[in-house]
């Protein structure tokens, strides 16, 4: 396989993507785009005519859109175990997962990933607050049912990537949480592959206007 995605510091859809290909040890190269410089756009169309990243190619298969490609890996490769295996907890993950793609814009616009970046007295919104208790909502309903060194649906799973980037962000922006989600966070984050992730993106140099991406 070979996954397509942006820098490592802010492309918080690429990390999503990576995350589930890394945890579960899939064998992949990556192809890196440093977004926004001379000639990035041409070739990110080159793979997705969309414009975007991450995308993935494995076998003559382009997939485009992260959810897309962690749900393309969950059912080639990881017999289905991408999402819990209970019909009604796998339904919340896949509420909680489209609500996160198409939501929390608030949070997203205020507080774009920057795996780099560490802030102390960020001014929280109203309206980031309240993209901040919705995902406090969700992560305690999932969170309940599991055990408690779990992930949010038990073992890893398509969400913890899907939410890892509001992981990274709430850590980066020294948003505090109540204990139980900020160990969640703490988990996450000991995960050997958002180690790397974040070791990656200190290894980048790229400056680029984080509301962009
Ligand atoms: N819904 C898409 C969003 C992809 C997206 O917006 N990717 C950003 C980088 S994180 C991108 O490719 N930006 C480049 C551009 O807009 O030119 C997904 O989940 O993959």
């Amino acid at each position: 396989m070979q996954l397509i995605i942006g820098n490592y510091n802010y492309s918080s859809w690429s990390l999503r993507a990576w995350l589930m290909l890394r945890h579960f040890d899939l064998a992949f190269d990556t192809t890196r785009i440093a977004l926004f410089t001379p000639g990035s756009a041409e070739q990110i169309k080159a793979y997705n005519p969309a414009g975007k990243v991450p995308v993935l190619l494995d076998n003559g298969t382009t997939v485009w859109d992260s959810l897309s490609i962690c749900e393309y890996i969950s059912e080639t490769y990881l017999q289905d175990q991408g999402w819990p295996s209970n019909p009604a907890r796998r339904a919340h993950a896949r509420s909680s997962c489209a609500e996160m793609h198409s939501g929390f814009m608030a949070l997203r616009s205020a507080m774009p990933m920057n795996c780099r970046r560490h802030v102390d007295n960020f001014t929280i919104s109203v309206a980031v607050q309240q993209d901040i208790d919705r995902i406090s909502t969700l992560w305690r309903e999932a969170l309940s049912k599991s055990g408690s060194e779990q992930f949010l649906y038990g073992d890893f799973s398509i969400a913890d990537a899907c939410y890892a980037p509001v992981v990274f962000r709430l850590t980066g922006y020294g948003v505090k949480l109540p204990a139980e989600l900020q160990a969640y966070c703490d988990r996450m984050l000991a995960l050997p592959a958002c180690q790397e992730w974040l070791s990656l993106a200190q290894q980048e140099s790229e400056v680029i206007e984080e509301e962009d991406v």
